[in-house]
């Protein structure tokens, strides 16, 4: 048996890899770009919501929101650290997002103008990541699926704080209840492409679903987004801005029109309406930040070195 051989039926039959073991050099790579990609979505997430950090409606929402916001670092910082397992550093990666190489999830390039939205990124956009995310937990590669056991059980408090400020708003006047209907139209679209590209245009999946990265398609996922989450804008009494949804008895499933790939394409490709905002705060708070690593550093250098 080929090292390739023994891989693959290690991998089909549900073994974890680890750091150290034997891996096809595109499993790697793979890993790292899924991984890298998800980290970068973990800290420049943090930028739409920490928007609203100072003009939380109450004391308790402010806490609320900044423990989210504090996760979302967490987050990034676990995801980087299961990356550099892979041979890659995290000064690399950073660099290459700030240079404008690396991708982050598509649905942080769109604008917070009101308070709902941070009702709205709770509900659909952390919805979303559940979804796309529990099943990662089982992914093939051990320091991955590891990180994102964790992040998991975080991301669920964050989607229950997320409706709990529409729920607030849906029972609040009808400006209110408008301001979240408002928000609902805004990130609805957005929140299906973070599934990315349908089955048939994403020329990843069946290569990572093989390697048991990926345990369900784009497709799948969006799917199963769409049925958990329609009812729960029934709940609180708001439309989803989709002419073409209508429940199909027969397979039990909510049918959904298409979301504008055109605008999916255009976003990733840097012209979404916050990109260049995005990117230069990130770049932006490394530079005023460095001072921070450079004292930490010349410390760490210090305690190495033998005394005298
Ligand atoms: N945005 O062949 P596929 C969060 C790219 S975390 C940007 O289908 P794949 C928590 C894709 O990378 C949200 N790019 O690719 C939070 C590929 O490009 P490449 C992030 C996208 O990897 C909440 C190309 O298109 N979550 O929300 C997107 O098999 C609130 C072709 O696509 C994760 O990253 C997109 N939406 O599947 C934080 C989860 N979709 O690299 C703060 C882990 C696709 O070939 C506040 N990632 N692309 O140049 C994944 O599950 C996968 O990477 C997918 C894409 C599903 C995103």
């Amino acid at each position: 048996m080929t090292d390739a051989e023994r891989f693959d039926a290690h991998v089909a039959a549900e073994g974890k890899v680890e750091p150290k073991d034997w891996m096809p050099d595109a499993y790697r790579k793979t890993l790292v770009r899924q991984i890298s990609q998800h980290a970068h979505s973990e800290i420049i997430g943090m930028q739409p919501e920490g928007n609203w950090l100072t003009r939380a409606p109450s004391l308790r929402r402010k806490a609320i929101l900044l423990a989210k916001v504090q996760d979302e670092a967490g987050h990034g910082l676990y995801l980087y650290a299961a990356a550099e397992t892979l041979g890659t550093s995290r000064d690399q990666m950073v660099d290459d997002l700030i240079a404008g190489k690396a991708k982050y999830s598509s649905i942080f390039n769109y604008p917070t103008p009101t308070w709902a939205d941070i009702g709205a990124i709770g509900w659909l956009v952390d919805g979303a990541a559940i979804m796309n995310q529990v099943p990662l937990c089982r992914c093939s590669y051990g320091p991955y699926a590891r990180a994102m056991k964790r992040i998991c059980k975080e991301e669920s408090f964050h989607q229950r704080q997320g409706y709990d400020i529409l729920v607030s708003l849906c029972r609040g006047s009808d400006r209110q209840k408008q301001m979240a209907q408002d928000a609902l139209d805004r990130w609805w679209w957005p929140s299906l492409m973070m599934f990315g590209p349908n089955d048939d245009a994403s020329p990843n999946s069946a290569q990572s679903m093989k390697w048991r990265i990926k345990r369900f398609s784009n497709d799948e996922l969006r799917q199963r987004f769409v049925d958990a989450t329609v009812p729960q804008a029934h709940f609180l009494g708001l439309r989803i801005p989709d002419d073409e949804l209508r429940y199909d008895d027969t397979a039990g499933h909510w049918r959904f029109g298409e979301p504008d790939w055109e605008e999916f394409h255009r976003v990733l490709a840097g012209d979404g309406p916050m990109n260049a905002h995005r990117i230069e705060h990130r770049r932006r708070a490394r530079d005023d930040g460095q001072w921070v690593l450079d004292a930490a550093s010349a410390h760490a250098a210090k305690r190495r070195r033998p005394a005298a």
